[in-house]
């Protein structure tokens, strides 16, 4: 069973946005369009506490896209975004809904960031997600959304890991930067991620 998991379509990576995504919109029709296809939809919310660790804004004399240590691992910095009960954290009123079954929150441990919808950064503590598709039964995880390099990236990473065939929707994401993006694609390919595109659903 295949279920689709759409990522951080929130109006912070959207043109307009706190930390806007390069064409971050143009994932949604694309999305919207292929829903239908899936038995399961989960979408998943960054949701960041006010203040939270991996803003640039928390840190004295630091900017944004700047790179820190953090926990003991490299942290880049972001613009503050997607914080919980704004505007911005809220999931685009131009993706589909109804075909939504669960939201995941995330980043909410406001000193861990957590890119991948399984895990937090440090791989400490999971979401419950793994253990969710696999009650209801999915095989199969194909991941949109935003940043494609960021989170929907470190997602299908994860859901790899966690044992699922895992397809990334090319033309369902877009990243943050083209650089990022390729090595990105190079790190899935070497995890067996098939690389699709939005078509190879129409048959
Ligand atoms: C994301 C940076 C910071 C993403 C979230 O959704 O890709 N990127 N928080
Ligand atoms: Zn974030």
């Amino acid at each position: 069973m295949r279920a689709l998991l759409v990522v951080d379509v929130q109006y912070d990576f959207l043109p307009g946005g706190a930390l806007p995504v390069p064409h971050g919109d143009l994932v949604i029709p694309v999305i919207n369009k292929i829903m239908d296809r899936f038995p399961l939809v989960v979408a998943t919310q960054d949701w960041h506490p006010k203040g939270h660790l991996s803003f640039a804004s928390s840190h004295e004399g630091k900017d944004a896209f700047q790179s820190i240590h953090l926990n003991g691992q490299p942290q880049t910095l972001w613009p503050d975004h997607c914080v919980q009960g704004t505007e911005g954290a809220m999931i685009s009123n131009e993706l589909r809904q109804e075909p939504i079954q669960l939201i995941i929150r995330k980043g909410t441990d406001p000193k861990v960031d957590s890119y991948s919808a399984f895990f937090d950064n440090l791989k400490i503590r999971p979401t419950g997600l793994a253990g969710y598709l696999r009650e209801r039964g999915v095989t199969e995880v194909w991941v949109a959304g935003l940043a494609g390099d960021y989170c929907a990236f470190y997602s299908a990473m994860d859901a790899a890991e966690a044992g699922f065939s895992v397809f990334f929707l090319e033309d369902g994401v877009r990243p943050i930067s083209p650089e990022g993006f390729e090595r990105a694609k190079e790190a899935m390919i070497q995890r067996w991620i098939k690389i699709v595109t939005s078509s190879q659903l129409d048959h």
